[in-house]
C-alpha cells in the first residue's frame, strides 16, 4: 500500500499548534538549531529485510499477521516507514531469504518508494535446502577447505546479487566458533577465516566496503572466531582499505564500553557501520534507547566528535542500521520506535556545548564535563526531531498515524492473518 500524501498532512494539521509551542520552546536554547536541523533531516537509518516480521525467541513465535511475505511486500514495508518519518530510507537483504527474480523490477519497486539497497549480508549460520556441505561446524573457518570453498562461493554470490541492486557493501556475520574447549585450534581458525575473507574481498568492487561483525557469543557458547572488535579490526587491518568492522550494540560482553570502542575505531579510519539494538542480558535484539538511551545517546557523542575530527560525512560516512527484531509488539512500530531513539540520541548528541567540553576536560573539570554532557541529554529534542520529520515530508508521529491509519488492519486485509516472514 502506498500512504496517501493528505493523510499525513491531516495528521500533521491536527497536531501542528502543540508542535509548534514545544518546538519554540526547546530550539530557543539550541545555538546551532539550522545545522542541527539540517543533520537530523540527512540522517538516515537502514531497515533489515528479517525485522519486518514478528521475530520468535527459540521458545516459540507468534505472528502479528499481515506480514511481508517476499521481497516486494518488504520493500513495500520500509517505503510505508520511510512515507511516515523519512529517515528509513534504505533495505538491507539477507541473502538467500531475499534473493529478487528480477532486478530490474525490484530496483524500480525500490525507486518508486525512495529505497536504497543498504548492505547485503551472506548466510552461512544456517544450512539451506540442496545444500552440499554442512556448516554444523563453522563456514570461513572451517576444517575442511571444501566448506571453506562453498562459504567463499556463496559470499561472492552475494556480492553479485547486491551489485545488481546498487548494494555497495557486503556485511559478514559468522555464527563459527566453537562450545566446548579443545574443540578448536583457535590459531588455526582465525587463520582460515582471514584466508576465506582474503578470498572474497578479491571479489569486492572498487566502490565497495566489506563489514565485518564481531559477536561475543551465540550460538557458540565457549569461543567465537571473530568474537570482539579486536579480531574483527586485526582482519580488517590485513584484508586492506575496503574492509571495516562493523558494531552491533548487543554484541558485547555485558558493561562493555562500546563508546570507547566506537571512539577507537573511529580513530583508526576503520569502522564502517553500526547494527542499532538494545539489550539487557546478551543479544537481545530490543528496540534502540528500550532499556540503556544513555548509552546511546554517549555512542553517539563519541561518534559525532570522532566523525568530525576525521571530516566524515554524518549521513553518509558510516553504515547505519537497526538489527532488531522481537516477539511481541508489531514489528513496524517497533521500527519506528528504534528510529525515532536513535534520531534522539544522535539530536542530543548534535547539541552537545563541543567547545566547553573540550575546555573542561584540558582542565581536568570532571564536573563539569559531565554537568555538559548531561545538560544535552536531558534536553528533550523530540521536538527537534519531529520538525526535520515535517519539513522533510514525514508524519508530526509516525507511531500514532500508523494506528490511526489502522496500516496493520489493512495489511492483514490484503496478506492475510496467518504471515510468516522469512527471517531470523
Ligand atoms: C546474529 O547475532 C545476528 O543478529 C547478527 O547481528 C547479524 O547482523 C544478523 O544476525 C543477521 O545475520
Ligand atoms: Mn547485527
Ligand atoms: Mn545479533
Amino acid at each position: 500500500m502506498q500512504l496517501d500524501r493528505s493523510v499525513i498532512d491531516g495528521h500533521n494539521q491536527q497536531r501542528i499548534k502543540e508542535h509548534q509551542r514545544k518546538f519554540e520552546f526547546v530550539s530557543a536554547d539550541v545555538a546551532n538549531l539550522d545545522e542541527v536541523l539540517q543533520k537530523l533531516t540527512a540522517f538516515n537509518i537502514a531497515i533489515p529485510s528479517w525485522a519486518l516480521g514478528t521475530g520468535g525467541t527459540r521458545f516459540g513465535r507468534f505472528s502479528g499477521g499481515g506480514e511481508p511475505r517476499n521481497l516486494e511486500e518488504k520493500i513495500e514495508d520500509v517505503g510505508l516507514l520511510h512515507a511516515l518519518n523519512r529517515s528509513s530510507g534504505a533495505i538491507s537483504l539477507h541473502i538467500p531469504w531475499d534473493i529478487p527474480k528480477d532486478y530490474k523490477a525490484t530496483r524500480e519497486l525500490a525507486a518508486q518508494y525512495g529505497i536504497q539497497f543498504d548492505a547485503v549480508n551472506s548466510n552461512t549460520f544456517q544450512d539451506q535446502p540442496g545444500q552440499a556441505l554442512s556448516y554444523k561446524f563453522g563456514s570461513l573457518h572451517h576444517v575442511d577447505p571444501k566448506v571453506r570453498k562453498q562459504a567463499v562461493e556463496h559470499n561472492i554470490e552475494v556480492i553479485r546479487h547486491g551489485v545488481e541492486l546498487g548494494s555497495k557493501a557486503l556485511t559478514v556475520w559468522l555464527a563459527d566458533g566453537s562450545s566446548f574447549p579443545g574443540q578448536l585450534n583457535f590459531r588455526k581458525a582465525f587463520q582460515r577465516t582471514l584466508e576465506s575473507l582474503q578470498e572474497i574481498y578479491q571479489a569486492l568492487h572498487a566502490d565497495w566496503k566489506m563489514l565485518i561483525e564481531y559477536k561475543a557469543f551465540e550460538p557458540s557458547f565457549y569461543s567465537t572466531t571473530i568474537g570482539d572488535w579486536g579480531q574483527s579490526f586485526t582482519l580488517a587491518n590485513k584484508l586492506g582499505p575496503k574492509a571495516y568492522t562493523l558494531v552491533d550494540l548487543g554484541h558485547h560482553l555485558a558493561n562493555a564500553n562500546i563508546e570507547q570502542i566506537v571512539s577507537l575505531l573511529l580513530m583508526e579510519g576503520k569502522l564502517g557501520g553500526f547494527h542499532f539494538n538494545d539489550s539487557k542480558y546478551a543479544d537481545d535484539d530490543l528496540t534502540a534507547g528500550s532499556i540503556k538511551p544513555y548509552q546511546l545517546f554517549l555512542i553517539f557523542n563519541e561518534l559525532v566528535e570522532g566523525m568530525d575530527a576525521r571530516g566524515m560525512d554524518h549521513a553518509t560516512g558510516l553504515g547505519w542500521m537497526i538489527d532488531a527484531s522481537h516477539n511481541l509488539k508489531d514489528p513496524l512500530e517497533d521500527l519506528m520506535q528504534s528510529v525515532e531513539a536513535i534520531k534522539i540520541a544522535y539530536a542530543q548528541a548534535l547539541i552537545v556545548d563541543r567547545d566547553a567540553l573540550n575546555t573542561a576536560q584540558e582542565q581536568n573539570d570532571v564536573t563539569q564535563c559531565q554537568e555538559i554532557l548531561q545538560q544535552a541529554f536531558r534536553t528533550d529534542v523530540r521536538p527537534l526531531v519531529a520538525q526535520a520529520r515535517m519539513t522533510a515530508g514525514g508524519a508530526l508521529d509516525p507511531v500514532q498515524l500508523f494506528r490511526e491509519a489502522g496500516i496493520r488492519k489493512t495489511l492483514i486485509g490484503s496478506r492475510g492473518e496467518k504471515t510468516v516472514a522469512t527471517g531470523l
